[in-house]
C-alpha cells in the first residue's frame, strides 16, 4: 500500500545522475553507484554532495578486487598509493559473496565492502541538470574511514553547512562531522558518535539554545535499529539521548528505520522524512511530525510510505528496490526530495507539501 491522496511527481529527467556521469577517481577504476546525496541550497545553486561508490576494474575472474584506503599514507609521499587493493579468492568457501555490497565470513560478519565511497560535489541552477566535479571532493581519511565515507546529510546553520556522514572502517560504522562555508574547502571536526551508529540528521536551528540530531544506533543483541534523538550545546558534544520512533513489525518499516532528510520546519511541526526497510530489504520513505519546541514528542506518523520503489531505476540497480533520501527542500509548496535509487543513481521527486501535511495530521498514529 502507498499513502493515498499525496501527489508525487518523479522528475521526467530521472535518474538525474547515473554512474556513467561520474568519472572514477583513479585510472582503471569504475564507478558502481552514485547515490544517497546530501542536499544544500547555496547561493542560487542546488548542491548535491554525492556518495560515489567505486572499485578497481575487476580484471581477475577468480578473485574479487577490494579497495581499502591506505590509511598509513604519509600524505606528502606521492609514490605511496592512496588506495590499497586486496584480492579475495572467490573460491574461498569460508566466505559469503551473496550480498553485492559486502563480503562476509560464515558467521555473518562483514570483512570487506566491495566498493569504497567518497563525497563529490554536483551543482545545478535548475535542480535538474547537474555538473559533477571531475574528481573526489572529500576522500576518506585515516584508519576510521578505511572503508569509506557514506550517506552525508547537510544542515545549514547560519552561514555554515554541517555535514554528518558515516565513517566506515573495520572498527565499525561511526558518525563523522565536517563543516564548510563554500563546498570547496571542508573542515573535519571529528567523530560525533561511536560505532555502531549512522543516519544522523542535524536540525537546522537550535531550540531553546540546544541543537538536536536524529540518530540511529544499530544494537547487536538487545534492541533494534530505530530512531533516537540527542541534543548538544555546541554541535560537538551530544547527550540526553532519547528513543524517538520504533519499528512497526510486519510493516514496510518493520526491519529498520533511520533519518532520512534533514528535518524541515513547518508551522505544524518538524517534518521528518525517514527511510524504512522491511525484511526483504525494500527501502521506502515515510513521514512523521515532531513538536516544534519539544522534538522528542512525535505528533504524527503516517501508516504507509509516501513513496515506494516503482520506477525501473528504483526497482533495479546495484542493490534493487531502494529509495534512500538524505536531503530535501521546499520550493513553491513542493518538497523536492533527492534520493538514492537502488544504490545506483540519484533521482528526485516533488511531493505536494499541503497534501503531505494534511495526510500527517489525519493520521491516527501517535508515537
Ligand atoms: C544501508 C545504508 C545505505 C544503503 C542501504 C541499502 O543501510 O547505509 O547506504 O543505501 O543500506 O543498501
Amino acid at each position: 500500500m502507498i499513502q493515498q491522496q499525496i501527489k508525487i511527481e518523479r522528475l521526467a529527467a530521472n535518474p538525474l545522475i547515473a554512474p556513467g556521469d561520474v568519472q572514477p577517481s583513479f585510472p582503471d577504476w569504475e564507478v558502481l553507484g552514485v547515490f544517497n546525496a546530501g542536499v544544500a541550497q547555496y547561493g542560487d545553486e542546488v548542491i548535491l554532495l554525492l556518495r560515489v561508490a567505486e572499485r578497481p576494474r575487476q580484471t581477475d575472474p577468480g578473485r574479487v578486487l577490494v579497495p581499502v584506503l591506505n590509511a598509513e599514507r604519509s600524505g606528502d609521499d606521492a609514490e605511496e598509493p592512496i588506495m590499497n587493493i586486496v584480492a579475495v579468492d572467490k573460491e574461498n568457501s569460508g566466505l559469503d559473496f551473496s550480498d553485492p555490497r559486502v563480503i562476509r565470513d560464515r558467521k555473518g560478519a562483514t570483512i570487506y565492502l566491495t566498493s569504497i565511497s567518497h563525497l563529490r560535489v554536483a551543482r545545478s541552477r535548475d535542480g535538474v541538470r547537474f555538473t559533477v566535479d571531475e574528481g573526489p571532493t572529500v576522500l576518506p581519511e585515516g584508519p576510521l574511514e578505511r572503508w569509506g565515507i557514506e550517506d552525508p546529510r547537510v544542515t545549514r546553520i547560519g552561514d555554515r553547512y554541517h555535514i554528518a556522514y558515516s565513517a566506515v572502517s573495520d572498527r565499525g560504522v561511526a558518525v563523522g562531522w565536517m563543516t564548510t562555508e563554500d563546498f570547496a574547502s571542508f573542515t573535519r571536526e571529528g567523530l560525533i558518535l561511536a560505532p555502531t551508529n549512522k543516519d544522523v540528521a542535524i536540525f537546522p536551528e537550535a531550540i531553546d539554545g540546544k541543537y538536536y540530531m536524529l540518530h540511529r544506533p544499530v544494537p547487536d543483541g538487545i534492541g533494534e535499529p530505530e530512531i533516537w534523538l540527542a541534543e548538544s550545546p555546541d554541535l560537538r558534544h551530544w547527550g540526553n539521548h532519547r528513543f524517538l520512533m520504533g519499528l512497526r513489525k510486519g510493516k514496510w518499516d518493520g526491519a529498520r528505520i533511520g533519518a532520512g532528510c534533514v528535518p524541515i520546519k513547518t508551522e505544524a511541526g518538524w517534518l521528518i522524512l525517514y527511510h524504512g526497510a522491511d525484511q526483504s530489504h525494500r527501502y521506502c520513505m515515510g513521514a512523521a511530525l515532531l513538536d516544534l519546541q519539544r522534538p522528542d514528542r512525535v505528533l504524527a506518523r503516517m501508516e504507509e510510505p509516501f513513496i515506494v520503489p516503482e520506477a525501473d531505476y528504483e526497482t533495479s540497480g546495484f542493490f534493487h528496490s531502494v529509495i534512500f533520501a538524505c536531503g530535501a527542500f521546499v520550493k513553491e509548496n513542493q518538497v523536492l526530495m533527492y534520493y538514492g535509487a537502488s544504490d545506483d543513481s540519484v533521482a528526485c521527486a516533488a511531493v505536494d507539501l499541503p497534501q503531505l501535511m494534511s495526510a500527517l495530521q489525519q493520521t491516527e498514529w501517535k508515537g
